[in-house]
């Protein structure tokens, strides 16, 4: 299987996040990628490509055009402004407040582009999330030209990025904008597989009103856990959308057997749906030792995933998206892609 990655993700270092009431480094940190793309190569996968450069038309079919016309922006306004460190929304449009006027300020402008303060930027971080959606597009169009899988070693993250908004470490959705990118080039039907531990919220509200792509989420129970304000079972979709949406929330503590019965459910939805092709967002925060996931998957367990994919018998693009249990990263992502191959 081939692997498309930019070592530009790099640049997004560096970032600071209030997690429990302390502001600490972030999570999301450059070593993520660089263990994933170690392991690619010492279990060789297969070769890694560096991504092609796109304009923004691509993103511009799942963002709004003025969401994604502000991220390079980002950065300068917070210079000239005569900011350092991160730049951080910390005031958001909420019940109650105006959401229809977009402010002079970049606080306000952060806030109004926002859901939450997890998707902090610092000097390299627009150059990484351009980076991570070109990664994502070389790596559909390796799926397109024929391959059976590819792997878009994508970061920063996107399942949290709505059509208007970043958060959860995530701004362009690059599985989102695959998908859509698949249906443009004749895709009948796109299903989104997205096994991160937590709700890829972002991707269900670009696709809550649609048919041809179908969205199924397995992820801790919002009521207890991140994004929180998302990613009940009784979301199913709206208008033609209803019934092309599927969440599968899970209790705390959650291990393999009770993940996988719904990891079967979900292949099951997927195979009567027959798509032309799966988007997988590949998270491996389900992991039991994730620091910030409350899952109890093993490190065995991801060459399973890998091979309940397999037998959909479709074109897939796995695409990367959260794990932050560093060590073992490289690990468990690689090892669904080689659990995948069997
Ligand atoms: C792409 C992705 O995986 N984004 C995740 C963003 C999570 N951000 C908030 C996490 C809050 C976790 N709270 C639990 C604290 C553990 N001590
Ligand atoms: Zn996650």
């Amino acid at each position: 299987m081939k692997t498309v990655f930019s070592p530009l993700h790099a640049g997004h270092a560096g970032t600071m996040e209030l997690i429990s009431g302390a502001i600490v480094p972030g999570f999301e940190k450059p070593s993520r990628a660089e263990f994933i793309r170690a392991r690619v190569e010492s279990e060789k996968l297969g070769p890694i490509l560096p991504p092609e450069v796109h304009d923004l038309a691509a993103a511009k079919r799942v963002h709004r055009a003025d969401y994604i016309d502000f991220l390079p922006t980002v950065w300068p306004q917070w210079q000239a402004a005569g900011r350092e460190g991160s730049a951080i929304p910390f005031t958001w449009p909420t019940r109650g407040l105006r959401g229809d006027v977009l402010p002079k300020s970049i606080d306000a402008q952060l806030g109004f582009y926002s859901f939450d303060g997890g998707a902090p930027f610092v000097k390299g971080t627009w150059d990484a999330i351009k980076s991570s959606y070109d990664v994502a597009l070389t790596a559909a169009a390796v799926v397109k030209g024929g391959e059976r899988a590819a792997f878009a070693l994508c970061r920063p993250p996107g399942h949290h990025a709505g059509a208007g908004f970043m958060g959860g470490y995530c701004y362009i959705n690059n599985a989102a904008v695959a998908a859509q990118w698949f249906c443009d080039q004749g895709a009948g039907r796109v299903s989104i597989l997205d096994v991160d531990y937590h709700h890829g919220n972002g991707t269900q509200e670009i696709f809550y009103s649609r048919n041809d792509v179908q969205v199924l989420n397995l992820h801790g129970d919002p009521m207890v856990e991140y994004p929180y304000f998302l990613g009940h079972a009784d979301e199913r979709g709206e208008g033609p959308g209803e019934g092309f949406n599927l969440n599968y929330p899970m209790p705390f503590g959650t291990d393999w057997d009770a993940w996988n019965a719904n990891l079967e459910d979900a292949c099951k939805r997927l195979a009567d749906y027959a798509p032309d092709v799966v988007v997988v967002s590949l998270g491996v925060d389900t992991f039991e030792k994730d620091p910030i996931s409350q899952f109890k998957l093993k490190s065995a367990d991801y060459p399973r995933i890998g091979a309940r994919i397999a037998k959909l018998g479709l074109p897939t693009l796995f695409v990367m998206e959260g794990g932050y249990a560093v060590e073992e990263i490289g690990v468990n992502a690689v090892g669904v892609l080689t659990g995948f191959e069997g």
